[in-house]
């Protein structure tokens, strides 16, 4: 069965193609730095906006009733969905996908079902990503749909569901494991509070810490060699998400002494926490954590996480200076977790919103590159902190010199002179390149 009928592989067509179902910059082959656009960028298809999301919102129910949405069981319908994945990877020439293990199977009405019909399900994408040659950039455990979750899975304050929250962990790190996942992700959607007053904060982290590092022997048990990602978002659907931004997660990870998780930032989230998504992104590169990326985009006038994809041009170009210098994504990816508009009810929309992702972030990865290496932004920077590159200012950064030391100098310097921050010159060499 083919689903998008009259659509074949997108093709490259250069920027004066005037065909909307071809690339106009993403030319996966095109060398850049050494590596292809396809090795820098790594893109990912998500398994739930696209497949499993109808357009339904509090206000109303689905807009779309896709050829994959229709089945006399829920095993059909996911048999479908998995298809029309795979089929979409194929033709827009993504390498990777991503997935909850509720997107790729029913839940069961017991522990044991719910493991079978995800290992039927598993099985089934092993065929399909021999047959297409698409691999699994991560897995993850969707531990925030089901009612059980109300009060969060691993940080709940009621035991027997922190066990549910463990066995689906369990099997969807199995489930990676055998499809050859390169990460797994962990999202707290649940993992927080509503009313600080009902909460114990401190218990609870202590058991989200203690869930990681449960999770890590368990796939250093099955020989699981993926890394292991948190994903940060402040809010929604709680009122405080435990793992807010990158800032919040590594200060956790710090004091319960964990090292072995990186990051997954997405934009949309960053937005939403008060920063830039680049803001996001350069706290976890500078932490050496910059693991992977959810690709997608808020709006600035919405207060919440409205899973756009991307198209703005500053926001790739910034989150690509950001990974470009960082030395790349490593086995992450970019993650499209972003979903088509309640109106866009075309199949073909699915199309156009991916192409003009990966285009953006080819523009954002080959404007990058040459602001790196073309303009004076580089220089201008190293020249900002030349002060402590001689001198005093280095044996200050080697605490080499005192309190006292320091107040010596300034008296005997004097007023230092004013040295400007020059951020519209820099704001204009961005300009320049885009
Ligand atoms: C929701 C999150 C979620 C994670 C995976 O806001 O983005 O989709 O990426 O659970
Ligand atoms: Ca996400
Ligand atoms: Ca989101």
């Amino acid at each position: 069965m083919e689903y998008f009928k009259g659509i074949g592989e997108i093709p490259f067509e250069g920027a004066k193609s005037k065909n909307p179902l071809a690339f106009k910059h993403y030319k996966a082959d095109e060398k850049i730095a050494g590596k292809t656009m396809k090795e820098h960028l790594r893109f990912a298809v998500c398994h739930w906006h696209t497949f499993c999301g109808t357009g339904a919102d509090p206000f109303g129910p689905g807009t779309r009733k896709y050829p994959w949405h229709v089945g006399k069981t829920a095993i059909e319908i996911a048999e479908k969905k998995q298809d029309a994945l795979f089929e979409l990877c194929s033709k827009l020439t993504v390498p990777y996908y991503c997935f909850h293990d509720r997107d790729l199977a029913p839940e069961g009405s017991s522990v044991q079902e719910s493991e079978d019909i995800l290992w039927k399900m598993a099985e089934r994408s092993k065929k399909k990503q021999k047959e297409t040659g698409v691999k699994l950039l991560w897995g993850t455990a969707n531990l925030f749909s089901n009612p059980r979750y109300m009060n969060g899975a691993s940080t709940n304050p009621d035991f027997d569901v922190l066990c549910h929250g463990a066995a689906q962990v369990k099997a969807a790190l199995d489930v990676t494991k055998f499809l050859g996942g390169e990460n797994y992700v962990f999202w707290g959607g649940r993992e927080g509070y509503d009313f600080l007053f009902n909460t114990d904060m401190k218990r609870e982290l202590a058991h989200f810490a203690q869930f990681l590092k449960l999770a890590k022997a368990h796939a250093d048990k099955i020989g699981f060699k993926g890394q292991f990602l948190i994903e940060p978002k402040p809010m929604e659907p709680t009122k405080h998400q435990y793992d807010f931004d990158s800032a919040t997660v590594l200060g956790f990870l710090k004091s319960h002494d964990i090292d072995f998780v990186k990051l997954n930032i997405e934009a949309n989230h960053a937005t939403l926490a008060g920063h830039t998504f680049a803001h996001d992104l350069q706290v976890a590169a500078d932490a050496g954590k910059l693991g992977s990326i959810d690709a997608n985009r808020g709006d600035a006038q919405n207060g919440w996480d409205t899973d756009q994809f991307p198209t703005n041009l500053y926001d790739t170009t910034e989150a690509m200076l950001v990974v470009l210098r960082s030395g790349g994504l490593g086995s992450g990816g970019l993650n499209f977790d972003a979903k088509v508009r309640r109106n866009s009810t075309d199949l073909e929309d699915i199309f156009l919103a991916h192409i003009g992702g990966m285009d953006a972030f080819a523009r954002g990865l080959k404007t990058a590159h040459r602001i790196i290496t073309e303009s004076p932004l580089q220089e201008q920077l190293k020249n900002r902190y030349a002060s402590y590159d001689k001198g005093d200012g280095k044996k200050f950064e080697q605490g080499k010199l005192t309190l006292e030391n320091l107040r010596d100098l300034a008296a005997k310097k004097g007023e230092p002179k004013q040295i400007s921050g020059k951020q519209e010159l820099i704001e204009n060499y961005i300009n320049d390149y885009i």
